[in-house]
C-alpha cells in the first residue's frame, strides 16, 4: 500500500513538473555592446534601449510603466486561423512615457517583441526590438516619442506576424487602427471557409479562363487611355538641355555671317553629315556580306 502510494506520488510530481513551462530569464546574462544593443550566447537580444534620452519634443518623462507581455502559440487558440499571438493585442500610453517591457516567451521557438516608426535620430532603424528564444524572457526600456500615433509591434520572423503576432501600440490618441490585428481589427485578406476544397478548385479554373477575354477587350482601351500629362517628363528635360546648347552653339557659329553664308554653311554640315553615313553604311554592308576568310598580314 506504501509501495502504491509513493508510486502516485512520484508520478503527481513527474506530471506537475512537465505542466509547468521553464522560462529561463536572461535579464541578467545580457551583455551591453552598446547604442542600446545588448545581447547574450542563449538568444536573448535587446535593441535600441533608450532610458535615459528624452525625444525631441518630450520636456520631462511623462509617467513611468512597466509591462509584462506573453508570446506564443496558445494566445492564439482563440483566434480562429491564427497560429501565434500576443496575450495583449493593444497598448496605450502617454506620450513621452518611460516604458518597461518584460517579454515571455513561452513557445519553444524565437519569438520578437518589435517595434517600429520611432524617431530613427535616437532608435536605430526606428525600432525597439525583443528577441528570444523560447521558454525565456528577456526585458528593456525605451521612451516613447510625443504626439498622438500608432506604433506597429510585431514578430519579424518569417510569417509569425501573418500568423497572428501582430499588435498596436497607442501614443495618446493614437493616428488609427492598423489592420489583421487578432481580436482587434478586420483582416486584411480573410480566409473564407464557406466553399469545399473542389468548388474552391472549380472557382479558381473559372477564374483563370476568364483573363483571356478580358485582356483582349481591354486591350484597345488600355491603349486608347491618354498618356497622363507630367509638367516635365525626363525626355522634356533633356531635349530642352540639347536645344539650348544647340542654339547657343549656332548662335556662336554664325555670329557675323549672311543669311546666305548660315544657309550654306548648314548645307555642307549636311553634306558631311550624308557622307559619314553612307561610309558607315558601305563598312556595315562589307563586314556582313565580305569575304570570312582573312589574310593574315606578312603571307
Ligand atoms: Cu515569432
Amino acid at each position: 500500500m506504501l509501495k502504491l502510494l509513493s508510486v502516485g506520488l512520484l508520478v503527481a510530481m513527474f506530471s506537475a513538473t512537465v505542466g509547468a513551462v521553464d522560462i529561463e530569464d536572461h535579464d541578467g546574462m545580457l551583455m551591453d555592446h552598446g547604442d542600446g544593443h545588448l545581447m547574450d550566447m542563449g538568444g536573448g537580444m535587446v535593441m535600441g534601449q533608450n532610458a535615459n534620452t528624452l525625444p525631441g519634443g518630450c520636456d520631462s518623462i511623462s509617467e513611468t510603466k512597466e509591462i509584462t507581455v506573453h508570446a506564443g502559440h496558445k494566445f492564439a487558440e482563440k483566434f480562429p486561423g491564427r497560429m501565434y499571438a500576443f496575450d495583449t493585442q493593444e497598448f496605450q500610453f502617454e506620450p513621452c512615457t518611460k516604458l518597461t517591457v518584460h517579454f515571455v516567451n513561452e513557445d519553444n521557438i524565437r519569438h520578437q517583441w518589435m517595434m517600429h516608426g520611432l524617431p530613427k535620430y535616437l532608435y536605430p532603424k526606428g525600432m525597439f526590438h525583443l528577441e528570444v528564444s523560447g521558454p525565456g524572457k528577456v526585458s528593456g526600456t525605451l521612451i516613447l516619442p510625443p504626439g498622438d500615433k500608432t506604433y506597429l509591434v510585431h514578430c519579424d520572423i518569417a510569417q509569425h506576424m501573418e500568423k497572428g503576432m501582430k499588435a498596436q501600440l497607442k501614443v495618446g490618441d493614437g493616428d488609427g487602427d492598423l489592420p489583421s490585428i487578432p481580436g482587434v481589427t478586420a483582416m486584411t485578406y480573410a480566409d473564407d471557409y464557406k466553399a469545399t476544397l473542389p468548388e474552391l478548385l472549380k472557382a479558381a479554373e473559372t477564374a483563370a479562363k476568364i483573363p483571356d477575354v478580358a485582356v483582349v477587350a481591354a486591350a484597345p482601351a488600355v491603349s486608347a487611355q491618354p498618356q497622363p500629362e507630367s509638367g516635365f517628363s525626363g525626355l522634356t528635360v533633356v531635349g530642352l538641355a540639347i536645344g539650348l546648347g544647340l542654339a547657343a552653339f549656332l548662335a556662336r557659329k554664325f555670329d557675323g555671317m549672311s543669311a546666305s553664308e548660315a544657309v550654306a554653311t548648314v548645307f555642307e554640315w549636311l553634306r558631311m553629315g550624308i557622307e559619314a553615313l553612307v561610309v558607315l553604311a558601305t563598312r556595315l554592308l562589307k563586314l556582313v556580306t565580305g569575304d570570312k576568310n582573312k589574310v593574315l598580314p606578312g603571307n
